[in-house]
């Protein structure tokens, strides 16, 4: 099985507030048809989770936010996950959108709703989950992250790989060169903060992508603008991108 995480900055315009990328979409969309086997897809929220969730001051840590703020941030949340849905219906493929309340309760995963979403990948779906704005417990709430529900999704289905689709080639060891980082083992980089992103950005990908090839499988970071390099990976081809090797 393979676990694919569309970017925010890839699905959408994150400088203009609910724009989406719908060629980038569409592009990707018809990539994945060339996918062979199981795959689940999380997408993040871009210029409309985030957008939002910036307006609310809504973050990651659970605190007493806006109610109306979370109603908000879910609802641009439908909207975005239904234009990635009509894309791979307008593509001939099936998606089963399962909003991440189907499989995570306040904070926890609920393991056996996990285990369910293999099963539906296996008899011919693509589960597509999203980052989203959940009730956290009494009047808390907080922003789950997609990059998050990856490493959730990955420890528990243990996927032969795990995609984050992004919108450069991969992690730089020097942005000004744009010295790409092919494998890495391990370590963190040193990576500068990004200020339009509520749930941390490049940081937090990059602790969820180790977290996960701390887990002994592969993780790799991938441009989306280029989708043919996603086939590449997944057919051990070639890895234009960085590799987490497990
Ligand atoms: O873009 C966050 O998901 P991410 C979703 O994967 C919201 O961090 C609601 C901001």
């Amino acid at each position: 099985m393979i676990l694919i995480k569309l970017g925010g900055s890839v699905i959408t315009n994150k400088g203009k507030p609910l724009s989406p990328r719908r060629k980038s979409i569409d592009k990707i969309v018809r990539t994945l048809k060339k996918i062979n086997e199981p795959i689940v897809i999380v997408h993040g929220g871009g210029s409309y989770g985030h957008y939002w969730s910036i307006k609310y001051d809504m973050h990651a840590k659970p605190a007493k936010y806006s109610t109306h703020g979370v109603s908000v941030v879910k609802n641009s949340m439908i909207e975005l996950n239904k234009i990635i849905l009509d894309s791979f219906l307008k593509n001939k493929l099936n998606p089963y959108c399962l909003p991440p309340t189907d499989f995570i309760s306040g904070n926890k995963p609920i393991t056996k709703k996990i285990k369910m979403i293999e099963k539906i990948a296996r008899s011919g779906f693509i589960p597509v989950t999203y980052g989203d704005a959940l009730w956290y417990g009494q009047k808390k709430s907080f922003i789950l992250s997609g990059d998050r529900i990856m490493s959730v999704l990955a420890t528990i289905l243990k996927p032969r790989l795990s995609i984050f689709v992004i919108n450069v080639d991969g992690l730089y060891s020097n942005i000004k060169t744009k010295k790409l980082i092919r494998e890495l083992k391990g370590r963190k980089p040193l990576i500068s903060k990004s200020s339009k992103d509520v749930t941390g950005g490049m940081n937090r990908k990059v602790d969820e992508a180790i977290k996960i090839s701390k887990k002994d499988m592969n993780v790799f970071f991938v441009n989306g603008n280029k989708p043919e390099r996603i086939i590449d990976a997944i057919n051990r081809k070639k890895f234009h991108g960085t590799l987490f090797r497990g």
